[in-house]
């Protein structure tokens, strides 16, 4: 099986063209193989290119841990780059179908190659039962969630994906690596949860580390940089359109007067390779 190895801001995926070859079998136990550092490519997930009924091509996603996602904002960035670059289809608008429906991507080009992508991420989702969460109100803003003895205020939101935002006032480990992986597992998020923390540095800046469900801490996150967006606002601590510094490089995001969500970012190919791993 051939593969491509790509990132978005350091958020790297494995990244298997089904255009060209088979899908690959059993699934869940491949991305956890492959995505390992030691034993196998090392990434936070893999992510499948294939052939689309009504779009131009439709990703598959898994985590790093075998679970599959419904929507991966820095991949579909370079799903977008992959095919473009590779010929797939030459078009600088792209229509690509996730588990959380068709996005339209508008593709930056220079000297032939995909350098930054603009993707409409939709409506932000931000009923709670669809988001899942069983935690009060709807939206969910600013409600206490009491984890490993801290009361924490937190925000939801869903962008295909759930999303569970907490502002601090300075990042820290702490909060990422002890916190982080509480929520994700918190029984009030029936489907486990991206976990976010984020310092506003300005109405229009702000710094984010994110804890991955299925992932552990990636050095970025698309779909959470969007919810951040959404989150921000809605607790009046940003405006619609924020710069955010991950800590693999910077999204822009805007919460349009469409409501829809809109993220440009980087994608880029590092290396391609063949698995054939001996068992
Ligand atoms: O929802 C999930 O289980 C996420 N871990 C999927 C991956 C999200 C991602 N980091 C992004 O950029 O949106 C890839």
């Amino acid at each position: 099986m051939r593969f491509t190895k790509m990132h978005g801001a350091g958020n790297d995926y494995i990244y298997v063209n089904c255009f060209d070859q088979p899908p690959p079998e059993n699934l869940p136990e491949l991305a956890r193989r492959l995505s390992d550092r030691h034993f196998g490519v090392g990434g936070d997930g893999l992510i499948l290119i294939c052939p689309s009924q009504g779009a131009d091509a439709r990703m598959q996603m898994f985590n790093a841990d075998g679970s599959e996602a419904e929507m991966c904002g820095n991949g579909i960035r370079c799903v977008a780059k992959y095919v473009y670059d590779h010929a797939i289809c030459r078009k600088h608008a792209l229509r690509i179908e996730t588990g959380a429906g068709v996005l339209a991507l508008d593709l930056e080009v220079a000297d032939g190659r995909v350098r930054r992508v603009r993707v409409d991420m939709g409506q932000p989702i931000l009923e709670a039962a669809k988001i899942p969460t069983t935690l009060p109100g709807s939206p969910v803003v600013n409600v206490p969630l009491l984890v490993a003895g801290e009361e924490l205020r937190v925000t939801c939101v869903s962008m295909g994906n759930p999303h569970c935002i907490t502002f601090v006032d300075r990042l820290s480990d702490h909060w990422v690596l002890q916190l982080g992986p509480k929520v994700e597992l918190d029984p009030h998020f029936p489907k486990r949860v991206n976990a976010e923390f984020v310092e506003v540095i300005s109405p229009g800046e702000v710094r984010m580390r994110v804890w991955e469900r299925g992932s552990g801490e990636t050095l970025a996150c698309g779909t959470g940089a969007s919810a951040v967006c959404v989150a921000g606002v809605l607790n009046g601590r940003t405006e619609r359109k924020i710069l955010a510094h991950l800590p693999g490089g910077d999204l822009e995001l805007h919460w349009a007067e469409d409501n829809h969500v809109y993220m440009t970012g980087p994608a880029v190919e590092v290396f391609s390779g063949e698995w054939n791993e001996e068992r």
